[in-house]
């Protein structure tokens, strides 16, 4: 269960109705490297973690919505409109402190989860409920990278065989849903959210258990299956999302099905990790990227929420993947509320009335971003020749009012 936020956040404007004002502008255009398992090392510690040598137009479904108090305000999922109409949901994680690491007495641990250490993830954040899948790629990328290979392939399947690059660095994934959605709070979770999120308040080896009666290898495991997808039962293959058990907080195949990127570059150990949550990026082996969670092709052991990998950046890979992360507002957000729309003298007058839109709102038309605003003040404004421009009489179009913190909303409009 998603715990109740006990902080208190307080913003403005979450009682009364605050305005937009909307100036127009001029229209703005709209904007396999080989998998190798880590290599068992002796003793306890049974793996070095190291991965391969190198070689819209729909609402915020429930978002923000909740206004009225001044906890637990951030809606507890939010679903998000890729190109196409392709939604993605990422679920609220709540702050806390949890051990990050593993203890020597874990079975199947290696020395790259020591030492044990506490993080405090003092806000609240987004992550993805699944790994993004293929549709969502290819919606936001305008390709599928997995569509040649013979398995894995299918819109609801992981997106796999796209490096650290191809999602993260300039031009990637998250650069590309960003300016789509207008905004820059979509980005990889830090190792440390991963791990927290993968926990769900737990301490087990898994979010399901220590599992001790089932091997750590591919034998079959009743309890396991339930949640998993690993070398026991994938076949050959990555597999459709969201088809096993989720976690305490609900997401799913935070265990197995691919590995997934973080945003945090390769350190051997913990010694030295930041204890706040971010993401740790300086020092360590700059050309590698940390993987967690393991795969479709990996032993139950490298399951574990503990366990931790790396890969090289620049390179894909047919075990990995990832899921989004967004940061939430510090304040509650809530989708623009249009109180308004109607021709008058002159032609068209539009009020959007919301909350927390001190980040101003952008305006598509027809999915292309026609405007960005900018908060004014209160009251109605209108919206006259610019808009009379874009919308001749006779047509209708569909209007998306985007909050860059969070939430926007859809009508369609004509005269
Ligand atoms: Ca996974």
């Amino acid at each position: 269960m998603i715990q109740k936020l006990t902080a208190v956040v307080v913003a403005s404007c979450v009682f009364g109705a605050c305005a937009l004002a909307v100036i127009a502008q001029e229209p703005t255009p709209a904007a396999a490297a080989p998998a190798v398992l880590p290599a068992p090392s002796s003793g306890s510690e049974a793996a070095s973690g190291v991965k391969g040598d190198k070689p819209a137009e729909t609402s915020l479904a429930s978002a923000d919505a909740e206004m009225t108090s001044s906890e637990d305000a951030l809606a507890d999922e939010v679903t998000i409109t890729l190109p196409g109409g392709v939604t993605m949901v990422l679920v609220k994680i709540p702050p806390g402190s949890f051990q990050m690491g593993s203890p020597y007495t874990e079975r199947g641990r290696w020395g790259g989860e020591d030492p044990v250490h506490l993080v405090t993830l003092s806000k609240p954040f987004y992550l993805g409920k699944t790994e993004v899948t293929q549709a969502q790629w290819q919606a936001v990328m305008g390709s599928n990278p997995d569509s040649n290979f013979p398995f894995g392939v299918g819109p609801t399947y992981p997106v796999f065989f796209v490096s650290w690059n191809d999602v993260a660095a300039a031009g990637g994934f998250v650069e590309k849903l960003n300016q789509y959605l207008g905004t820059t709070k979509y980005r990889l979770p830090s190792e440390a959210e991963w791990e927290y999120a993968a926990r769900a308040g737990t301490t087990s080896r898994f979010s399901f258990g220590d599992n001790l009666s089932c091997d750590d290898s591919c034998g079959d495991c009743t309890l396991a299956a339930q949640y998993m997808w690993w070398c026991a039962n994938s076949g050959v293959s990555s597999q459709a999302v969201k088809t096993k058990a989720g976690n305490p907080f609900g997401l799913y195949d935070m265990h197995g099905n691919l590995g997934e990127l973080v945003q945090d570059t390769y350190h051997s150990d913990y010694t030295g990790a930041p204890s706040d949550g971010s993401a740790w990026e300086s020092g360590g082996d700059s050309s590698r990227r940390i993987f967690r969670g393991a795969s479709w092709a990996d032993l139950a052991q490298y399951c574990r929420s503990a366990f931790r990998g790396s890969y090289w950046q620049d390179i894909p890979n047919s075990d990995l993947g990832f899921r989004l992360a967004c940061d939430a507002a510090s304040n509650p957000v809530t989708p623009p509320v249009i109180a308004l729309m109607k021709k008058v003298s002159p032609p068209f007058k539009i009020v959007v009335t919301g909350s927390n839109l001190q980040s101003g709102i952008r305006v598509y038309i027809d999915g292309t971003q026609w405007t960005s605003v900018t908060w004014k003040s209160m009251g109605k404004v209108q919206l006259t020749g610019a808009i009379k421009a874009a919308v001749p009489k006779g047509t209708t179009k569909s209007f998306r009012f985007v909050n860059p913190d969070g939430g926007e909303t859809t009508t369609t409009w004509g005269w």
